[in-house]
């Protein structure tokens, strides 16, 4: 992606997924904005965003972040956000391994609490290994973990499949990680 659609996707995040009144926007129930409201508020707070370019964003961001809803009215984050929403994402039946990259001060308590959601609606797991390598990698020295996926969902823990791949659950127990 061209720099500037960088600066965009993380500007677009802030807002869909966690500070939306930061732009004076408020994000309905499941997570949309109406895109006239939004390019408005942005070019309010000096961050003009053209229609053409943020369709470009949407088409061409690396993870698919974004979604237009069908008439192209109205967008929302795929999935990341700490504000309240329900994504309403049904339940699906994951890989029997799914993967978790992360760093490595965070590994002790990991072992001691397995994988928490903190301040996210989810535990983020990834379908592929390079995927989990690169998101372990933005927080430190790169750990990248198993997660026994099969193995929950047979215990009856529920899995969520954003509308971008990446696998959602509350919380992996230490006991279905497995450390390098
Ligand atoms: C760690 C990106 C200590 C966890 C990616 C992670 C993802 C613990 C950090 C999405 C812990 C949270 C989310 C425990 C978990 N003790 N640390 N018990 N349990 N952690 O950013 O998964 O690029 O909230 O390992 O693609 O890194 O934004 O989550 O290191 O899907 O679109 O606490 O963000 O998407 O960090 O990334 P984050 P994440 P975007």
């Amino acid at each position: 992606m061209p720099a500037d659609n960088v600066k965009i996707s993380k500007f677009l995040s802030l807002v869909l997924r966690h500070k939306p009144e930061e732009i004076g926007i408020t994000l309905d129930e499941a997570g949309w904005v109406g895109v006239e409201t939004l390019l408005s508020a942005c070019a309010r707070h000096r961050f003009p965003i053209t229609r053409r370019q943020l369709e470009t964003v949407v088409a061409t961001s690396d993870k698919k972040r974004f979604a237009l809803s069908e008439d192209g009215s109205r967008i929302r984050a795929n999935q990341g956000h700490s504000v309240e929403v329900e994504l309403g994402y049904a339940p699906a039946q994951p890989p029997e391994i799914l993967y978790h990259g992360t760093a490595d001060r965070f590994i002790e308590s990991i072992r001691r609490q397995g994988l928490i959601k903190g301040k996210r609606h989810h535990v983020h797991l990834s379908l592929t290994r390079p995927t989990a390598a690169a998101v372990g990698t933005r927080h430190g020295r790169l750990v990248l973990l198993e997660v026994r996926s099969g193995d929950m969902h047979r215990a009856g823990i529920v899995f969520y499949k954003s509308a971008n791949d990446v696998w959602l659950t509350d919380a992996v127990p230490a006991e279905y990680l497995v450390f390098p």
